[in-house]
């Protein structure tokens, strides 16, 4: 949108280049447009549309995601630099599964009938709440339209959605699909434009209802205020997170490593649930780490176009030099590193994956949401050290155990402050996905009716 932006774009050959294309910038002036075709489709069309074809067009769409699903697949990894493969074998999979779910839900969504005195009839709707402003991230880009779009939509609410200035292809390329699918014209808009402009004026606007939003908790925040300064809309925040892996002696040492991998390196690292500090009991913890070591040095790093590629670019110069400054406060801060630390390769965003050591609860590296391919490794003696330490940082987005003795990772699970999915703390509130989203987007109306004659 911006030359400040045109960058980090790697092609189908390998090469960096900066420009791919470019697309428009939506202003304030086009966000108030957006709000008010979304206001008009709610009142006049989507609002008395029966659930059950709601939930027709929703799978329309599956339909065509399906049917695309090469052609996003590519624009996915194009724009965000994921490889191409793990694009459409888990995103593009993923973002389907999750309007079908919700469509499924769209003839679901009901009140009850409350008793209260005899004579009074009173019952009460789950109604939608409006017209939704949605601001995703660049991580998932076609997974966190999904998480926003299909529960609002399904909720019957009309939305208005803006993509990261860093992402914006695939949301163009969804918005195109809504329309192919048949949804009536206003109910889904979707905007390419920068945070300050365009997803400041969504968060401000008199005329949206709620803002679902994803991304970091100093925007998070400001949403937050912008919402209390405006009509107090509704909100819901999924921030970040520093998950803990948690480790036991008895756990299969081969499954906890590959889990730790994946934990840490799927989506090279850009994952609001990665579990970047992982503790390790200390009787296994010097294998662990061996074993961890090894795993990370076999990493296919390169081309997202390449079929055994699992780790692309980071999304942006920003996000590398931002990883890169942690690695170096590690170092700093006096922290054993084991692997990595560096750029791969000459040209293009790319980390080599990286592991500390020897390293403690006050460091950055153990506080801070790196957002990228680095681990932090420690060892710990017994359950309520790593409880205490797991719990010492600012956010409960997630966390894992492995264990083979049941009860105590049932007991674990129930003591640890984090969401699983969505968290506890700084990493936001509301909970996406299943049958507790349609909570976000709904709101209950209590109707009391009078039976004397
Ligand atoms: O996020 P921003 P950034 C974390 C992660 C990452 C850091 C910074 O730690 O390193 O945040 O990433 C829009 N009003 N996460 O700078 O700025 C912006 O346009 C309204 C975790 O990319 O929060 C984009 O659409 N909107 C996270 C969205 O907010 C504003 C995923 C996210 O951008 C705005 C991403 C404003 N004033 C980053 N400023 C996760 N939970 O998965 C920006 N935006």
């Amino acid at each position: 949108m911006s030359s400040k932006y045109e960058e980090n774009i790697i092609l189908p050959n390998g090469k960096t280049v900066k420009v791919i294309t470019s697309v428009v910038e939506a202003s304030e002036k086009d966000v108030d447009i957006a709000v008010e075709a979304a206001t008009k489709a709610f009142n006049e069309e989507w609002i008395h549309m029966d659930g059950h074809k709601r939930g027709r067009l929703l799978n329309k769409l599956a339909d065509l995601i399906e049917r695309d699903i090469d052609e996003l697949a590519a624009l996915e990894s194009l724009d965000n630099g994921k490889a191409f493969t793990i694009a459409k074998s888990a995103d593009l999979p993923l973002t389907i599964a999750v309007y079908r779910y919700f469509a499924g839900w769209c003839d679901k969504i009901h009140g009850k009938v409350i008793e209260t005195e005899h004579d009074k009839f009173c019952y009460t709707r789950h109604e939608p709440i409006g017209v939704v402003g949605a601001i995703i991230p660049w991580n998932f880009p076609l997974l966190m339209q999904s998480w926003k779009l299909a529960p609002a939509l399904a909720c019957g609410n009309t939305v208005v959605l803006k993509s990261s200035e860093y992402t914006p292809l695939n949301a163009l390329k969804v918005a195109a699909l809504f329309k192919e699918a048949g949804f009536p014209k206003g109910v889904v808009n979707i905007l390419s434009g920068f945070g300050p402009t365009a997803g400041a004026a969504i968060a401000n606007h008199m005329k949206i209802d709620k803002v679902a939003f994803t991304g970091s908790t100093a925007v998070g925040r400001s949403i937050l205020k912008a919402s209390a300064d405006s009509n107090l809309k509704k909100v819901s925040l999924e921030l970040g997170g520093k998950s803990p892996n948690i480790i036991f002696a008895d756990s299969d040492l081969e499954v906890a490593v590959k889990w730790a991998y994946q934990g840490i390196y799927f989506n090279h690292g850009q994952c609001c649930c990665a579990g970047s500090r992982v503790y390790v009991e200390d009787s296994i913890y010097d294998k662990f780490v061996e074993k961890f070591k090894a795993y990370s040095e076999s990493m296919k790093i390169g081309d997202p176009f390449h079929n055994d590629t699992f780790q692309g670019p980071q999304v942006s110069q920003r996000q590398f030099d931002r990883i890169m400054s942690y690695i170096e406060s590690g170092k700093q801060e006096g922290a054993t590193l084991l692997l990595g630390g560096e750029r791969h390769g000459d040209e293009g965003y790319f980390v080599c994956p990286t592991v500390f050591t020897d390293v403690n609860e006050n460091m950055k590296i153990m506080q801070e949401e790196i957002f990228g391919p680095v681990v932090a490794i420690a060892k710990f003696k017994t359950v309520e050290e790593v409880i205490e330490k797991a719990h010492l940082t600012n956010y409960g987005l997630a966390a894992a155990v492995f264990t083979k003795n049941l009860s105590r990772a049932i007991k674990i699970s129930n003591t640890l402050r984090a969401g699983t999915v969505w968290g506890y703390k700084e990493s936001g509130f509301g909970r996406e996905l299943g049958k507790y989203a349609l909570e976000l987007y709904t709101q209950v109306k209590t109707v009391q009716i009078n039976l004397e004659s």
